[in-house]
């Protein structure tokens, strides 16, 4: 490909990725409108961390939790119970590397952005990919066979998004423009902790434990009542855990918002 056709390709993919960070800086400005600066929240849970010993003890229908997950309350387990969910092992190790390789060359022609202190997301690069290799290919439908339900369209690319070791993404609320009800992703490089809080109750919160070949599912009110993050290495904890962060790159399929509304534009075609 000539540098010009390259030039071409970035310039087509920037308004999307442009467009999709503005909404979801837009979404982050709206909830510290409503008064619930996370920022702030985060850096008080930071100095009173969640009570370890209360998560430990806490079961799930009676069941102890399955490991990768903790939670602020048995009710807000029980309320997300079937809207979140996390398969470790999800990727076999053949087919992490297979994802890695082919997403290495189209990540690293990418600078790492350090944004405003603002952004949404810190130390990252991303694209949005819709043709794969047909190995790929088959790994994203499982995916989709795992995450959607049969009637569910997925948005036609697939949000690649790489994290550097002190990158970090800030709580936040997939806007409804661009994401419809189901978040799947799969992680690969470095286990993270993705944080679940309530936009009207703080207090109200979810850990999830993301290792390399997981795939995790937000979906209904997961994705709409609760904002996500993925914390940046020096809060990274799981509890008295301490979850070292490096380089994470998550591939993160999005079923498609619901219809426009009347004189909006319609949405992109299908596929994952
Ligand atoms: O990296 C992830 O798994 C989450 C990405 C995310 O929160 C987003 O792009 O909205």
């Amino acid at each position: 490909m000539t540098l010009h056709q390259w030039a071409w390709q970035l310039r087509a993919l920037a308004p999307i990725a442009q467009e999709k960070r503005r909404a979801l800086n837009a979404a982050n400005s709206l909830t510290r409108e409503a008064g619930l600066d996370r920022e702030r929240a985060n850096r008080g849970r930071v100095a009173a961390p969640p009570q370890p010993m209360a998560a430990r003890r806490m079961r799930r229908n009676g069941r102890p939790l399955p490991a990768w997950l903790r939670g602020s309350s048995p009710a807000v387990l029980s309320r997300l119970r079937g809207a979140v969910l996390v398969r470790p092992g999800f990727l076999s190790a053949a087919e992490e590397d297979t994802l890695s390789r082919e997403l290495e060359p189209e990540l690293r022609r990418r600078r790492y952005e350090y944004d405003h202190w603002d952004a949404a997301i810190h130390g990252f690069r991303e694209t949005e990919k819709s043709r794969w290799s047909q190995a790929s290919r088959a790994i994203l439908q499982r995916v989709q066979a795992a995450a959607f339900s049969p009637g569910q369209t997925l948005l036609s690319s697939v949000h690649v998004l790489d994290l550097d070791a002190r990158g970090y993404i800030k709580p936040h609320v997939d806007s409804v423009k661009f994401c419809g009800d189901t978040i799947a992703g799969l992680s690969l490089l470095s286990t993270s902790v993705m944080r679940l809080v309530h936009t009207q109750e703080p207090g109200h919160w979810l850990e999830l434990l993301l290792e390399p070949g997981s795939l995790y599912i937000l979906r209904d009110s997961a994705r709409y009542d609760f904002s996500h993050e993925i914390l940046r290495d020096e809060e990274s904890f799981f509890g008295e855990r301490r979850i070292p962060r490096s380089r994470r790159i998550s591939v993160i399929c999005r079923s498609l918002p619901e219809g426009p509304g009347p004189g909006e534009p319609p949405q992109p075609p299908p596929a994952c």
